[in-house]
């Protein structure tokens, strides 16, 4: 029978409260003396915490975003007897082979694809506008998750300017290696006619000192605002995307709404209009199913899904997050609004679940509580399509021979082209707005 230990962050120097940007075992894991437990990243510096002795993972007391000090607990290990230095429960002391922090300059998400590597066969991301989170260890790299890497290995190819995402790994878990790196950017040079031949190649941007003309300040981006930046390129350089724009008459639905405000609070939930827009949202897709499809890697395939997950963006000090509100369809109304402001409070306060960020099927991208007519919304690639929501405003219809106030919705579909056809998309937002404008028919 194994004991258990609990494994503390090592003595990391000066660094405290540093955040961990990768947790790299679950429960359940099998771990080796040295593998990495978790990677952490200061403004300074990046490193891997390894496991002072090998054992089985039975609990797991961090997770992505946690800031951790030395002497942060990390971990319960059950060991073999004799393998392990501490009693249960007690600190385990500082890893034997203490983390060694190197510099970055650039955090390593960060790797930004080379020149040499345009998109010619762009890979669909997990999570397009979202916080990838580090995928499961039998992802492949192509689905779009930040892959496994030491920072080592992460700054190496930073070095050589080879996208890590790109780059399927051999080491254990599917972890990139050096040798990895340097068969990718061998292939890469051995490829030049086909990769230019096949895709297109965008300009370098051209380095400029702006303060030449004026004083600056520099502000790093944030983690989350990296991430998205590399996701959302990849699905506007590798989506061709078109935006329908429509609107629905929502004064109906919005009298239903305010005269549920006090039953709301009743139970407590505050009833914004996107779970109503979400209800619409999941009897249109059931219609058009082809809008809750992803396209195989091949391109010859669609892959209907049969669960309706829905993507929402949330705009977050940080950046911006898209959660995954999951089965919708089986969801009251109320529901809907309780969990929408719970992952809404837990993706500003950086809490989300690697879970909570994945396996969407369509997003809404809602902007009605700032307001705008009307925008063009990035397709969360895997997915196919995106509604975004303006501000309703007022406006005048001219219904049974005289002008009335209509509150109007502005709605913008945007969508892959490749997937659906402009006269779908525009049935899609007209049965939209259909059901928008009179509810009940969700129910038909
Ligand atoms: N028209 C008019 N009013 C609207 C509206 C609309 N389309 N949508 C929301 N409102 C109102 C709400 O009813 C609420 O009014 P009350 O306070 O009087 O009840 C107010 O605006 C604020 O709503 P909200 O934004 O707090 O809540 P929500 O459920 O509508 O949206 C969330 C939640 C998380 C989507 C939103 O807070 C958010 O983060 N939106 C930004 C998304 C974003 O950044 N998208 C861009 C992505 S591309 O870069």
């Amino acid at each position: 029978m194994g004991r258990e230990a609990v494994v503390s962050v090592p003595d990391i120097g000066d660094y405290k409260n540093v955040e961990i940007i990768e947790v790299l075992v679950k429960t359940g894991d099998a771990v080796k003396a040295d593998d990495s437990l978790i990677a952490l990243e200061s403004d300074k510096a990046a490193m891997e915490v390894p496991s002072p002795f090998g054992g089985t993972v039975k609990e797991v007391k961090v997770q992505l975003g946690d800031r951790v000090s030395q002497g942060s607990p990390i971990l319960t290990l059950v060991v073999e007897d004799g393998d392990a230095p501490t009693a249960a429960s007690e600190p385990a002391p500082a890893a034997a082979a203490p983390p060694k922090p190197e510099p970055t300059a650039e955090p390593p998400a960060a790797a930004t694809a080379p020149p040499s590597a345009p998109a010619a066969t762009p890979q669909p991301a997990q999570v397009a506008t979202a916080v990838a989170p580090p995928p499961p260890t039998t992802t492949p790299p192509s689905e779009g998750a930040p892959p496994h890497a030491s920072p080592s290995v992460r700054k190496f190819a930073r070095e050589l300017g080879a996208d890590l995402a790109q780059i399927r790994g051999t080491g254990i878990k599917g972890r990139i290696l050096k040798e990895d790196v340097q068969n990718f950017i061998k292939q890469r040079l051995q490829q030049p006619e086909r990769t230019a031949a096949s895709g297109f190649s965008l300009p370098e941007p051209v380095e400029i000192d702006f303060s030449q003309f004026g004083p600056v300040d520099r502000k790093p981006m944030s983690r989350i605002k990296k991430l998205s930046a590399a996701n959302l390129h990849r699905a506007w350089v590798g989506i061709p995307h078109v935006t329908h724009q429509d609107e629905a008459d929502i004064t109906d639905l919005e009298a239903f709404r305010v005269s549920l405000k006090q039953e709301a609070e009743r139970r407590e939930v505050k009833l914004t209009l996107l779970p109503f827009i979400m209800k619409a949202v999941i009897a249109t897709l059931k219609a058009f199913p082809n809008f809750n499809a992803s396209l195989a890697a091949n391109g010859e395939e669609l892959i209907l899904k049969q669960y309706y997950h829905l993507g929402f963006a949330v705009d977050t000090p940080d950046g911006l997050v898209v959660p995954v509100l999951r089965d919708a369809d089986r969801k009251s109304v109320y529901e809907i609004a309780a969990e929408l402001a719970e992952l809404g409070v837990r993706a500003r306060n950086r809490k989300l679940r690697n879970t909570d960020l994945q396996g969407g099927t369509f997003t809404i991208s809602s902007l009605g509580g700032i307001g705008g007519t009307s925008f063009t919304p990035i397709v969360n690639a895997p997915e196919v399509s995106i509604l975004g929501v303006c501000k309703a405003q007022l406006k005048p219809a001219y219904q049974g021979g005289q002008w009335v106030p209509r509150l109007m919705l502005p709605l913008s579909l945007s969508y892959d082209h490749r997937v659906i056809d402009g006269a779908e998309a525009a049935r899609f937002a007209a049965t939209l707005a259909q059901l928008l404008s009179d509810l009940r028919r969700v129910l038909l």
